[in-house]
């Protein structure tokens, strides 16, 4: 990657006034997607499937430069109800479990598709079809609830011409299939935002005029809906012109919109014109999303060329992603990381030393502060909690006391209050058991103004 300009003016000046504090860290110069999308209010995240996670170095780009993921294939129907009535969920708790080691959020994907079902669903008699997808929601999404922050909950409804696809759940159930597969997944996992998704309705047209439609009448009805998912799969020069318009016509309507499966395809080989499109293709994409404050987040289908799904479906076409197929990064990358970066280019270092404040006996935890990125007016930091005690522990809670006015405005693997100063968190759903040794980690995007320093004390604790 180029070195960034400002840095090296900063470094420059640095050194010449011969300051006696400690150099910046190179590490928040260079500051990766997700730290940058923090900065903004907003995720960079990337899709994964399982067997890529025997890739060592994929896996350590994965772990560090995003912080979203959607498992790409394993949360499907195929995998999580193979058969009728018997659930499996072990590929797709992989990755929910690496991405929450990694603090990063995750993207549930996708409860009903016409697509990557298993072919018991096809005998399934039409009048019992909508009792056996509300039981693969609730199980589903019972399953991950309180884990994830957003579902996919139906996934490509509609046709090109905004007609409804004749799928088996629309020929069996009819219209309402989608609105009852939405109260489902509410009841279910009332903590994910629940998502409609689908590919071409990133600009104005048909398709598009049929999902706003069909947004606008779930939100008449009370039907329990909260973002559209736009997949984004693109093709180099063609990003629609509209695509920050259609964004903001769906915020308007009350709800999120998050780019969910971007990819920008090109005919191969590669060449240094087509890169130059692409990385321009990749900037206004971003730009569109950041200039809409609902739009939530921008997810990649899978961040290297080296497993993208583009070839196998497009022969003769591919590169479609930020890194090539050896992991390098293309000026595609560049493009999105300064969209990102704006104006908010991290310059300071992070400032301080973690705060430990353990304790002992039964029921006693430790926890540990960190400031993990500072950018200005904004930084990510993380809590590791850890049993010191002798005994189990079901529940935790950390408390602290800000000392500069810094607010929490996201938080993840744990739930927060904040008033004033004074910040408690409480472990998650799936977070709160821990063996006597064992830790576990919650992170969260704050503001700060003037300065930022590290609370003086925490604590741990059982209540
Ligand atoms: O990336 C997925 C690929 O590995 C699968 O073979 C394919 C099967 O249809 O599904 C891919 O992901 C799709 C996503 O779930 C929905 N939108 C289109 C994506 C590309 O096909």
């Amino acid at each position: 990657m180029r070195p960034r300009v400002p840095l090296t003016i900063g470094v420059a000046a640095f050194l010449a006034l011969g300051a006696a504090i400690a150099v910046p860290n190179i590490a928040s110069a260079s500051a990766t997607l997700g730290q940058h999308a923090a900065a903004r209010g907003k995720y960079f995240g990337s899709a994964t499937d399982n067997p890529e996670l025997t890739d060592a170095p994929y896996v350590s780009i994965l772990s560090s430069e995003f912080n979203q993921i959607t498992p790409g294939n394993t949360m499907k129907w195929q995998y999580t109800e193979p058969q009728q009535g018997q659930f499996s969920y072990g590929q797709a708790d992989t990755v929910v479990s690496l991405a929450r080691s990694n603090n990063q959020s995750v993207r549930g994907h996708t409860l009903v598709w016409h697509s990557q079902y298993p072919s018991w669903v096809d005998s399934v008699p039409a009048n019992q079809l909508l009792g056996v997808m509300r039981n693969h929601v609730t199980n589903v999404a019972g399953h991950f609830q309180g884990q994830l922050i957003h579902w996919d909950v139906v996934n490509e409804a509609f046709e090109e011409n905004g007609t409804r696809r004749q799928s088996v759940f629309q020929r069996n159930i009819g219209d309402s299939y989608i609105a009852e597969a939405f109260r489902a997944a509410r009841a279910a996992d009332p903590t994910a935002k629940l998502y409609y998704n689908d590919y071409n309705i990133e600009g104005l047209g048909a398709k598009s005029d049929a999902v706003y439609a069909m947004v606008q009448q779930f939100k008449a009805q009370g039907v329990p809906i909260d973002g559209v998912g736009m997949q984004a799969h693109l093709i180099l020069g063609q990003v629609p012109s509209s695509i920050q318009q259609n964004i903001q016509r769906f915020a308007n309507l009350g709800v999120d919109v998050a780019i969910t499966e971007l990819d920008i395809r090109m005919n191969l080989p590669r060449d240094a014109a087509k890169d130059a499109q692409q990385a321009n293709d990749y900037r206004a994409v971003v730009n569109a999303c950041l200039a809409v404050t609902r739009c939530v987040g921008i997810t990649v289908w899978d961040y290297t060329d080296k497993y993208s799904w583009i070839p196998s479906v497009f022969p003769g076409q591919g590169a479609a992603l930020p890194y090539d197929e050896n992991l390098n990064k293309k000026p595609a990358y560049t493009a999105i990381h300064d969209a990102l970066a704006g104006t908010t280019t991290p310059t300071t270092p992070p400032p301080t030393s973690p705060t430990t404040t353990p304790t002992s006996g039964p029921g006693a935890c430790a926890a540990t502060y960190q400031i993990v990125s500072q950018w200005t007016g904004g930084f990510q930091g993380s809590v590791t909690v850890r049993n010191t005690g002798t005994s189990a522990m079901n529940a935790w809670a950390v408390r602290w006391s800000f000392g500069a006015g810094q607010v929490i405005t996201n938080l993840w693997n744990g739930s927060v209050t904040q008033t004033s100063a004074n910040v408690a968190v409480r472990n998650a759903p799936y977070n709160g058991a821990l063996a006597p040794g064992a830790s576990t980690s919650f992170g969260f995007v704050a503001s700060w103004t003037g300065s930022n320093p590290a609370p003086a004390s925490l604590t741990c604790g059982i209540t």
